[in-house]
């Protein structure tokens, strides 16, 4: 089997409260499981990235008063939609999936753990200036392309595509191992968008077979 040096394998917020039985699960969070171990052998760069939010934050309806889950608010950087309780660092919730390959990874990036910001992106905050440092590793290890996939397609994992795409690499997106939580339209407006801005979008099968 060839091992490819030049990408990376971005695998986005497999965690329990993104699968079912967590506080905001997508629907077959947890069937993309056995598809993202299967894959991780043929990169040598292998991220794995952690939403990881302390229990006050502004993303949390519950933090608001009168404000209900999914409505949406303004924050000093933008539109942000208000989220149920999830990924509270520490907890169950917070966890990778149990059969997640862990052993496998090379970096594990955490996101989203200052109060006042969202970060879906693995590369910036919801401000879209503050870095991970995510650019800074993937950079030093002399990749050229992004492959993507985990939950949820249409919040982190496509935040993650375009600004990928946005730095410069090569981004594939994987949809037969990536899920959607589908708020409103918003997997047709990421898939489409996704689509004019030149990032590939392919089954694991395509990706294995180019
Ligand atoms: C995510 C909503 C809130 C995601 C994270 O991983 O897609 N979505 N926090
Ligand atoms: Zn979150």
């Amino acid at each position: 089997m060839d091992v490819n040096t030049d990408s990376a394998f971005l695998v986005i917020d497999v965690q329990n409260d993104f699968c079912p039985g967590g506080a905001l699960a997508v629907p077959e969070g947890g069937r993309i499981v056995d598809g993202i171990n299967q894959l991780l052998p043929r990169f040598s760069a292998k991220v794995f990235t952690q939403d990881w939010h302390p229990d006050t934050h502004a993303s949390f309806a519950s933090n608001h008063k009168d404000k209900a889950i999914y409505e949406t608010i303004t924050l000093p950087y933008g539109e942000q939609v208000l989220w149920p309780d999830h990924c509270i660092q520490g907890t169950w919730g917070a966890e990778f999936h149990k059969d997640l390959d862990l052993n496998q990874a090379n970096l594990l990036i955490r996101k989203g753990f200052r109060k006042d910001i969202d970060s879906y992106s693995a590369f910036f905050e919801n401000d879209q200036k503050t870095p991970t440092g995510l650019a800074g590793y993937l950079s030093t290890r002399n990749i050229t392309h992004i492959v993507c996939a985990g939950l949820a397609t249409d919040f982190c994992v496509y935040f993650s595509a375009i600004d990928a795409k946005q730095i410069g690499y090569h981004v594939t997106v994987l949809t037969d191992i990536s899920k959607a939580i589908d708020l409103d339209g918003s997997l047709d407006n990421a898939i489409s968008d996704m689509q004019s801005k030149g990032i590939v979008l392919s089954t694991t099968a395509e990706f294995l077979s180019t």
